[in-house]
This record gives C-alpha cells, structure tokens and sequence, in this order.
C-alpha cells in the first residue's frame, strides 16, 4: 500500500476543519490547547491511515512478535517526533507558518508524559522507535500512570515536588480498547484437586481488577509499519458493589473502587534502593499478567492451540526485574488455563523470555518479603515455590554441598523472592547495556550462573533514537550535516562516519560552531522565559544531567566548581574562560542525601553570585524540572558533558551517546558507555579521569578519604568551607552530614564510598587541560566536530538490529 505524504494545502484545511469541527472556533479565536489539539488530531489521522496496513500484514506474514515489557517508556512529547517520523516536517511547518500559527507555542502546549523515571523509561522508548523503523513487529506494555513522575520545582534552593496531573485535559494519542480489557486476580486461596491422576488448582476467594488498555501509537521513520504502546489502567470491576451499596454501605463500596483503581495510579518516584512496597508489586503483576493474557489471546487467534510453536512467534522481553513476575504468570496460565504439563509450560517460558539487567547496584536489586507475595498472588508464589525447588535440585548438582552459594542463586531464600535470579535462571539470554557492564555481570554480579551458561550471557550496548536526539532537537546541525554528506545518513546511523573529514575543513568548522552559538541562545532564552535567570552564551556550557544519585557524583561536580571559585578569589591576576555550570537532576522525594546535594549546588550558585569576580567567570544554572523536553533543548546547546561517576558504578548511561551526537565533548571515568564513547572518538577527543572500575574494587579495602584531606590543602580548604558558614551563612551545619559523610562515613560504613575525595585531584587538572584546549578554537572544535561524527554506533537502531540477531530472532514485515 502507498500512502502519500499530506501537502501544505491538505494540512492547513485539515487543521480548520479540525478547529471547527471539534472547537467550534478559528485560528483567530482558539486557545494554544485548541491550535495543539486540532495540529495533533490531523497527525494522528495521517497515522491512523498506517496502522491498519501493518496490522494486516503482519497477521498475513504470521510474523514472530516481541513484547516488551517494561514498568517505564519515557516517551516525551509526540507530535513534533511524529511529524520528523512521517517525514512530513516540513509541510506541517509550513501549514502552520501559513495559517500564522506559531510553532512553539503550539508545541509546548503538549502535556509531557512523565511515566518513567530516567535512563531505564527513556531506553525503552528509544527502543520503540527503533522496532519500529526496522519493520520489526512489536508492542510496548506498561503501566497507564495517572500520575507520572513528579514536577520538580525549586524553592529556595531546595526541591518541591508537585503532582504530574499529565492526563487532566485528556490525551490525543491514546486509544481506548475495551474489547482488550483483562482481569486480574489478587489474594483469596487456593484449593488443590486430583483428577485422572493429575492436580488441579483452583483460586477462590480473590479481588478482581480490570486492567483497561490504551494504545499509544508508534511511528517507524519514513515507513508505514506503526507499532503501539500498550498502556493499562486499573479499573474497578463493578463501578460499585451494588450489594454492599443496597446494604447501605455506600461510602465501603466506594473504597473498594478506589483501592482497585490506586494500582495504576502513580509512578513510583525511586530508580534506585527498592523498598517491598505491596502496592509496587501489586503494579507489576498487574500490567505484567495483563499483558502476558493479551499475547497468548493474539498468540491464540493467530495460531490456535499449537503451543509449542509459541516460543517462534512470541518473544517476551523482561526490562529489569520490574516485570519479572510475568515469568511465572505465564507457566500458570499454560497450566492452569490450557493444560500444559509443567516440562512442556517451562521449556516454552525459557525459549519465550529474555531480561535485560540496568544495575549492579546490590541494593537496587529487587527481593521481595515471601510473605507478600504469598498473600497477593497465592498461586504464583506456588510456581515460583516450584521452580525454585527445581532450579536448587540442578544447583546441588552443580555445587554439591555449596549451601550458601546456592542460597545466594536460589530465587527463595532468607524468606525473599530474588528477581534476578528468577530472571537469570528461567530466561534464555540474559543481557547487560555496556560492555563493561555485562563484563561485571559474568565477572562478579551473576558469576555463579556465568559459570553455568556462559553462552546465556550476552551484551547489548544501549543506543538513543537519533531521530528525536539529533534530527528533531537540533534541525540545524542536522541540515549541515546534509550539505556535507547528503541525508543518507538519516536512514543509516553508521554514514555519520562521514563526517570525520570535516573536522579539518574550516569553513564547516566555522558553521558548526555558529550553530552551536544558535543552540546556546536558544537554551538560554527558554531558562530565561523559565526561570527567570540569564545565561552569558559567550560562556562556555557545561552540563551534567541525570537524576541524582551519590554514585553519579553531583557531588564532586559542586566542590569542582568550590576550588574553581577558590582559584577565582585567590589568583585576581590569572585569566579564566567564563563558564556556565549547568545541572538537571530530579531526586527520589524519599533520598534525604539526594535532595541535600540540590540545595549544596544551588547554594555554591549564590555563593558566586555574590562575588564580585567570580560571579563574572561562573554561572551556576539549575535546570528546574529536568525531563524530555528539556534535555531537547540542553543536548544541542551542551559543549562539555559531564559524565562522572565512580568507575563500575553506572551501567551505561545514554545521556553521554545524546550529548556527544550533538557535539559536546565527555568529561568522563572509564565508566558504562563512556569506555566505548572513548573507543570511537580516541584518546584525543574526550577527557578521561579518575580510577578506573578495577582500582575502585581494590580500593575499598585500602582506602582512606582523610589522607586526602590532610594533605591537600585545595581538598581540606573546601572541606572546610561546607562547614565553616560559608556557604550558609545563617545555618552553618547545613551541610554537616555531607562532610562528616566523606571524611568518616555515616551508619557505620566507609568514609568517602563512591571515591569523591580520590577522585578529586585528577578530575580538576583534567579540566584545567581541557581548558587550555577550549581557548585553542579550531582544536576544540575539531574535537566537537568529531564526537558527532563518531557517534554512529550509539543510535538505538543499532542496539535493536542486536537484540534482534542474538535474542529475538524477528523477521521485519514487508509493507
Ligand atoms: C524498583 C523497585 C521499586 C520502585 C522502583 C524501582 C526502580 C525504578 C526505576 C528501579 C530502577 C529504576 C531505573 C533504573 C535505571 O534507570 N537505570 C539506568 O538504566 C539506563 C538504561 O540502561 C542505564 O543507562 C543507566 O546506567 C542505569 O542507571
């Protein structure tokens, strides 16, 4: 089928009869939301138009499907990506311009989905784009939050966070599909029986929540192949128990309501130590199950009862452990529904399933108490009872008399439910997002099972969607990368790589530059409109953004600036270039260190503000509300990208491949993705610090923070300064903790864990040498100019074509 590419007529009367016929209005009278509203109901058509197509053919092809389960997609905005995906951007810009409808006003009419917290939500959603452009046949399964992650606002210094209402005026994209609407059973009992020699089980007693789904569309770049993110939402089963109401007990029947529908109501704000939160799991089993019935329904309907070609037409993918439970919801409803033996259900859940691990973290990984489980899902706590009893069985053999190295890979154990280990052991790949990261799986996180199934064990490096991170955030660089290698590279990432000769042409030296200046004002015209506070674009920009964490070391980036300015009032004579230090960061509500190292940044901020000098030559700027849309207008105007965590600490990271596409260059340990960030641009084009992973694990045992602070004077003089008043001068003790924290360490453990002090050091000279190279134009934009083009392997199309070849083996449909 052939769909033509709408024309700046067609659209313009398109969007009036959209204004008229939905708003009653015109374009001289509607609101920005109607503009919004009327612009976005005429893409979705012009997508609509596809989704049937691809829906055909892909049943025609009876083509093998993925499932990609996930508790988070980042989406971030749709419309402006969906016209850069049709390929249409540039009719629908010039509709708009014609009909005197400004863009950007209509553009940030549109409520950002929040329904992730950070790295892990957005991947998933790069991933869809990307599934999506390669024709491969897949659907995202998440949760429909009501409320997404908080609104950050900063008070004073400090963060507030403000409920995301994000559905309250309705959403454009979603599509409500009752016909696909489950039910899931929480808590009751079950009750055994033997027939014909077998056991049977039966669940009585539970509580019903209808899990409703809303479809998201997604559309591949320049293809008529749509894919859909299937969103669920926990709906009451009965509006109200009528029973209990005609009992009179109306304001009960109302809580049942409200106690079913809390499930989908909000996004758990905490990427890092999990807590066994009942309502948490009862989110995961809920959109888990609800998903794992809709691909056996459609399973069914294509194919029949053939069970035991499911694994060649079905592939699951586990994001995390969050969906794990989907593992043995799947063995229940092949036993319990259809009849499957247990071999027959577990050979087919091996060959269905693949995880992906985002951590090492021993503290995020996720246990459950034994207990909840049991009580809120009787039947699947039973299976995971026997899988484990399995699992221990092939262990012993393995390790015979090794109790505690079994214990520590069994998935009950110590009255926890240890979802990476159901993970590792009843999946058929098991993959990392780095190179160094998946190393440290088979090396020390699941060495044990490494040991078992080293072909299990795969690495997959993460990717960014270089059509939302390149191509729609920073149009104008994209348009000169097309005058200099032609637009191939649009459809093929790895054709950047031609750019790599023009790092030494003046001339586009000069144009990069030139827009990367454009970008800057851009950036600083938002924050001003924002927030009020003025950015000097002659600055140099300097950006870390990421949630916060003490393992990303916000942290060290603060007193980094601390013995900049320290430098500033001590040295009136020496020349510095004046820099802008630009921080977004959400952190977990929950994460008291977290949440103090936002006031410490902002109170550095004022504390150069007040300098007479130093607030010439430093600007420190925190972003409010970091999400997206932000990191859209951020990346294109970024020059240096702090990628800085303690080294064997950060999984991959997918911030640096966004920065670095658009020309920024890594300040960075040899941590997660920067190790290969280093092997594309070289030695010369990024700067490198600080321990690396191996030096980090050995120095634990040796290593001690105070030295440090006795015997570099820098260090200790801004030690000092987090104590002496000087940062806040009404409460002195502002900052106690984090200083005693480094210094001696608090409840008892290291002082210094995550090697801020020892890293310290080297982290300032390497800027100062990065300093000397900025003043040096045409080197630092050589460099600039090459990290662009070097950055081909990191676009998300290429970490899909992997996960496609080594784990999930789909054929792209023919349209
Ligand atoms: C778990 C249990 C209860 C509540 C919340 C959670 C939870 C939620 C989100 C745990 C973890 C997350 C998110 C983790 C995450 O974003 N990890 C990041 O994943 C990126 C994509 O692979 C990597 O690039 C980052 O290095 C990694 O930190």
């Amino acid at each position: 089928m052939n769909f033509e590419r709408m024309t700046v007529e067609q659209i313009k009367d398109s969007i009036l009869n959209k204004l008229h016929t939905q708003f009653a209005c015109d374009v001289a009278d509607a609101t920005p939301e109607q503009l919004y509203q009327a612009l976005a109901l005429v893409v979705r058509d012009e997508i609509m138009q596809r989704r049937s197509a691809s829906r055909d053919a892909r049943k025609a092809q009876q083509a093998k499907k993925v499932y990609y389960l996930s508790a988070e997609f980042l989406v971030g905005r749709a419309l402006h990506n969906n016209m850069v995906n049709l390929v249409n951007e540039t009719n629908y810009m010039k509709a708009l311009d014609e009909l005197g409808i400004d863009r950007s006003v209509v553009f940030e009419e549109e409520p950002e989905p929040g329904l992730g917290n950070g790295g892990l939500g957005r991947l998933a959603a790069c991933f869809l784009d990307s599934l999506t452009t390669l024709k491969l046949p897949a659907m995202g399964c998440t949760i429909r939050y009501e409320f997404g992650l908080f609104r950050q606002r900063l008070v004073d210094g400090y963060q507030v966070e403000v409920p995301d209402n994000w559905l309250a005026s309705g959403n454009i994209w979603e599509i409500p599909h009752p016909q696909d609407a489950v039910d899931i059973h929480f808590g009751g009992r079950i009750e055994t029986y033997e027939d014909n020699g077998r056991t049977y089980y039966r669940h009585l007693d539970y509580k019903t929540v209808q899990a409703m789904p809303y479809d998201i569309p997604v559309v591949g770049y320049d293809s008529t192949k749509v894919n859909f993110l299937r969103t669920w939402s926990a709906k009451a089963v009965n509006q109200i128990d009528m029973g209990r109401f005609n009992r009179g007990q109306y304001v009960q029947a109302m809580e049942e309501r409200e106690l079913a529908e809390v499930i989908s109501k909000i996004l758990y704000p905490n990427d890092d130590s999990y807590q066994g939160k009942e309502l948490r799991l009862k989110q995961q089993y809920f959109f888990s199950s609800a998903s794992i019935q809709f691909a056996v329904k459609e399973f069914i309907d294509t194919y029949g009862y053939n069970f035991a070609i499911f694994p060649d037409k079905v592939a699951i993918h586990i994001n995390d452990t969050h969906p794990a439970v989907a593992i043995p919801e799947l063995m229940r409803i092949l036993m319990d529904d259809y009849g499957l033996g247990w071999d027959e259900a577990e050979a087919i859940c091996r060959r269905t399933f693949a995880y992906t691990n985002h951590t090492v973290l021993v503290e995020a990984l996720e246990k459950w108490p034994e207990s909840l489980f049991r009580e809120q899902l009787p039947r699947v706590y039973m299976i995971l009872e026997e899988m484990n009893r399995r699992l221990c069985a092939k262990l012993w053999d393995a390790f015979p008399g090794q109790w505690e190295r079994i214990g520590h890979m069994a998935i009950l154990a110590y009255n926890q439910v240890h979802m990476a280990n159901l993970c590792v052991a009843y999946t058929h790949s098991v993959n990392g997002v780095s190179a160094i990261h998946t190393d440290i799986l088979k090396r020390q996180t699941f060495h044990d099972f490494y040991m078992l199934e080293p072909r299990k064990f795969v690495n997959v490096t993460n990717g960014i969607t270089h059509r939302r991170w390149l191509m729609q955030c920073n149009p104008e660089l994209s348009s000169l990368i097309d005058e200099a290698i032609g637009d191939e590279w649009r459809k093929d990432m790895k054709k950047i790589e031609a750019l790599k000769p023009f790092a030494d042409d003046p001339a586009f030296r000069q144009k990069f530059e030139e827009i990367k200046y454009h970008n800057k004002l851009r950036l600083a015209d938002a924050v001003f409109r924002h927030q009020g506070i003025e950015m000097n674009p002659d600055s140099i920009f300097d950006a870390q953004a990421k949630r916060l964490h003490e393992y990303k070391r916000q942290l060290m980036n603060a007193l980094g600036i601390m013995m900049l300015y320290n430098d500033i009032d001590e040295h009136p004579e020496k020349e510095f270039h004046s820099r802008t230090f630009i921080f977004g960061a959400k952190a977990a509500p929950g994460y008291h260190r977290a949440k103090l190292t936002i006031k410490l940044i902002n109170a550095v901020g004022d504390l150069v503000r007040k300098h007479p000098r130093a607030s010439k030559l430093i600007n420190v700027v925190f972003l409010e509300n970091y999400c997206v849309s932000q990191a859209e207008l951020l990346m294109p105007a970024t020059e240096i990208s702090q990628q800085i965590s303690t080294a064997g600490k950060e999984a991959s990271g997918t911030g640096n491949m966004k920065f670095m596409m658009n020309g920024a260059v890594t300040l960075g340990t040899m941590d997660g993705a920067n190790c290969e960030i280093y092997d594309q641009v070289g030695a010369d084009n990024i700067y490198i610090f600080g321990l690396t992973a191996q030096e980090v694990e050995s120095g634990y045992a040796t290593y001690r923070a105070h030295d440090i602070y006795e015997t570099n004077p820098k260090v200790r003089k801004v030690m000092e300064q987090l104590i002496d008043g000087t940062l806040c001068p009404e409460n002195p003790r502002m900052f106690q903790e984090i200083y005693h924290s480094l210094l001696f360490g608090d409840y008892g453990g290291m002082a210094d864990p995550y090697f801020v002090l020892k890293d310290l050091t080297s982290y300032i000279t390497t800027q100062k040498e990065m300093m000397a190279d900025y003043d040096n134009r045409d080197l630092w934009l050589r460099k600039a100019v090459l990290n662009t083009a070097c950055s081909g392997l990191f676009t998300s199309d290429r970490s899909i074509e992997e996960y496609n070849r080594l784990i999930w083996h789909l054929k792209p449909l023919k349209l």
